[in-house]
C-alpha cells in the first residue's frame, strides 16, 4: 500500500481513537456500607461491595426474612384507574450495544395493584450484554436524557439491594425492582413482552408507592444503563397492543457528553465478565 494512502487513512484512525478516549467508562466503586445496612443478614465479615453507577454489581442470593428498614410493603388497593406510560426515546442513552431498544412500559391502576404491560424491541446481543435488568428508579430522567441521574431503584421500604429480591415474597423486595419480582432479567433475544399485576406500586399521587413521574431504566448485565424514560400520565389505556403514538413527548437524548464510548463500554463489560 502506498504511503500516501496510509496518510490519507490517518484522520479516520485518529477520529476513532478520539471517540474511545473522550468518554471513559465509570469505574466500579467499592462501598463498605450498603444503603440500608439491614440486619441480620450482612455477611460476616462484610468486606464491602462493588457498585457501578450506584448499583450493586453482584447482589448476594436471596435470604429468607430479609426486609427493609421500613418493613414490608403494604398491598396497594382501590387505585385510580390512571395510566402511566414510559416510552423509550429514539436515541439510546448508551449506544455501546450497536442497537436501539424501543418500546414502552405502561401501568394502569386497578382495585388490587397496578397492571403493567412491557413491550421492548431491538434488544442488544445477549451473549455480550445480556441478560438485561429492568427497574423503576427513584428520580426522573432529566431533559438531557441522562439515565445515571435517575439514581437508585425506587425503594420506599428502604430495603437496599445487597440481597437479591425473593420473588416468592415480593412484599420484601424493592418496590421498583420489577425484574426481581416479575420474571428476572430479560434473557430472550431481540424482543421482550410481558404483563403482570404489581401489588406494591400505586397510581395514587401522594402515595409513597406512586410511580408516576419516576423512570424506567434498562441495564446491561453489568448494570450499565442502556436506555430510560419517564412515566407520564396518558389518556388512553393499553389493550395489549402497541401504543398509539399520541402520548406526550418524552425527553430525547441528543447530547454526547454523558455517553460512554463504544470502546470504553466494552471495557466495562469485560471487567464485569472478569468479576463474574
Ligand atoms: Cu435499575
Amino acid at each position: 500500500m502506498h504511503a500516501s494512502i496510509l496518510l490519507g487513512l490517518l484522520p479516520f484512525a485518529a477520529a476513532q481513537v478520539t471517540q474511545v478516549v473522550e468518554a471513559p467508562p465509570p469505574a466500579p466503586v467499592r462501598l463498605n456500607t450498603t444503603k440500608s445496612g439491614v440486619a441480620p443478614t450482612l455477611p460476616t465479615p462484610f468486606n464491602g461491595v462493588d457498585t457501578l453507577q450506584g448499583a450493586i454489581m453482584m447482589p448476594l442470593p436471596p435470604q429468607p426474612g430479609y426486609v427493609g428498614l421500613n418493613g414490608t410493603a403494604p398491598a396497594q388497593t382501590n387505585l385510580p384507574a390512571a395510566t402511566y406510560r414510559a416510552t423509550l426515546p429514539s436515541s439510546m442513552f448508551n449506544n455501546l450495544v450497536g442497537t436501539t431498544v424501543r418500546g414502552y412500559v405502561e401501568g394502569i391502576g386497578t382495585p388490587a395493584g397496578v397492571r403493567f404491560t412491557v413491550q421492548l424491541s431491538g434488544l442488544p446481543e445477549q451473549a455480550r450484554y445480556g441478560p438485561f435488568n429492568w427497574h423503576i428508579h427513584t428520580l426522573p430522567v432529566p431533559a438531557n436524557g441522562n439515565c445515571t441521574a435517575t439514581t437508585s431503584h425506587f425503594d420506599p421500604t428502604n430495603r437496599g439491594e445487597l440481597i437479591m429480591c425473593e420473588a416468592a415474597r415480593p412484599e420484601t423486595c424493592q418496590a421498583g425492582d420489577l425484574a426481581g419480582k416479575h420474571g428476572g432479567k430479560i434473557a430472550t433475544p431481540g424482543n421482550f413482552s410481558t404483563s403482570f399485576v404489581e401489588p406494591y406500586l400505586s397510581t395514587q399521587p401522594g402515595s409513597a408507592y406512586f410511580f408516576g413521574g419516576l423512570s424506567f431504566v434498562l441495564h446491561a448485565t453489568n448494570t450499565t444503563r442502556l436506555t430510560c424514560a419517564n412515566f407520564v400520565q396518558v389518556n388512553s389505556t393499553s389493550n395489549g397492543t402497541s401504543p398509539s403514538g399520541t402520548g406526550p413527548v418524552v425527553p430525547v437524548f441528543t447530547g454526547a457528553a454523558e455517553k460512554i464510548g463504544a470502546g470504553a463500554g466494552a471495557l466495562v463489560v469485560a471487567l464485569a465478565a472478569a468479576l463474574f
